[in-house]
């Protein structure tokens, strides 16, 4: 096994541990923990915890912040293609070989499996992303000048999403039988989820976005299925590399978009079921890179959620966003 994959516990770490030991604790599906007012699964605190104490952020970095299962893996395959397009010819693509998460590291996850140091080495400007609530984020994040683009996703199929990613993490159908999609979402519309409501996720970032307009960035995964060149557009000037004319003309827009479009990496071998496996050494070892890969359009709820439960997240949905100026 490479020295790089094996999850080296630092003292800290296992100090961490021994904290998040002392927590709440509710085993009903993974052993999630109550930490700071939000329930997180437990194997996932370590790295969050050690964020908090000891990452440094650097004015330039850039953080992609998501709810999981509203389009990381997408942003971070945009994200990365756009910002280092003067490096690689499109043609021969890092992305064509690497699966978006090799190519964008998750910020806790690199601090639960004790490589932080790799994050440390990375060169300015970096690009990191994270599910970590605004609210948690440590200060060396929140209070800086780092710009942060927030992909949110209709609550219904990010639902949807996270139940059958559950059944690969979890390896059995079991789960999917105790936990229907309609009590996944009535749970979720309950206040009962991890990394806080999907609601609440959203407008933490939003609310912060009201006191940094110019460095917080909102797409809406919907939005970018319909209008994939304009929102690419929008980010790169928002991360500070606007396309050219002469590149637009000569079509990189669209060339990045389709580099990055889930017909495409869904089909490039290091995303099919055979690949490695991406998160050694957790829950989520039984996964590979086909897992971030399903369907990757709107709408699927309606093929798993009731009507009634539907409309209750949409309800949600609205008295949650009501007021703060972000309209579903
Ligand atoms: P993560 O939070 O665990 O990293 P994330 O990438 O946010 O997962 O979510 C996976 C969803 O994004 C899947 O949606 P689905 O289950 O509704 O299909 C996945 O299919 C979708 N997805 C992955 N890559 C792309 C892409 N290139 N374009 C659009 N959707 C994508």
């Amino acid at each position: 096994m490479a020295a790089g994959s094996v999850p080296l516990l630092s003292e800290d770490l296992q100090e961490c541990r021994d904290l998040i030991a002392s927590l709440p604790v509710d085993h009903r599906v993974v052993p999630v923990r109550q930490y700071q007012g939000f329930w997180w699964p437990e194997s996932t605190l370590p790295g969050v915890i050690a964020v908090q104490r000891h990452f440094k952020s650097r004015p330039d970095d850039v953080f992609l912040a998501t709810y999981p299962k509203s389009g990381t893996t997408w942003l971070k395959s945009l994200a990365f293609a756009v910002t280092t397009r003067s490096q690689y010819p499109l043609s021969d693509h890092p992305l064509l070989q690497l699966n978006p998460h090799q190519c964008v590291n998750s910020l806790e996850r690199m601090f639960n499996r004790g490589r932080s140091s790799e994050i440390d080495a990375l060169p300015s400007p970096r690009i990191l992303a994270t599910h970590m609530l605004h609210s948690v984020l440590p200060d060396s994040i929140a209070a800086s000048d780092c710009r942060i683009v927030y992909l949110w996703r209709d609550p219904k199929d990010v639902v949807v999403s996270a139940w059958h990613f559950g059944e690969k993490v979890l390896g059995t159908r079991e789960y999917q039988a105790e936990w229907p999609v309609d009590k996944v979402a009535m749970a979720h519309c309950e206040g009962i989820s991890t990394h806080a409501t999907i609601w609440d996720h959203i407008l933490g970032y939003w609310r912060a976005r009201v006191h940094r307009p110019e460095k917080i960035l909102f797409l809406r995964y919907e939005e970018m299925l319909a209008e994939p060149a304009a929102n690419l557009k929008k980010m790169a000037d928002f991360l500070g590399c606007p396309f050219s004319p002469e590149e637009e003309k000569a079509g990189m827009v669209e060339e990045i978009v389709t580099l990055c479009s889930f017909k495409n990496l869904s089909g490039l071998a290091i995303n099919k079921p055979s690949s490695d496996v991406t998160d050694e050494g957790t829950k989520l070892q039984l996964l590979n890179n086909a897992s971030f890969f399903r369907k990757g359009g709107r709408g699927d709820w309606r093929n798993h959620m009731s009507p009634e439960v539907a409309r209750r997240m949409d309800e949600m949905t609205i008295e949650k966003l009501q007021g703060s100026g972000l309209s579903f």
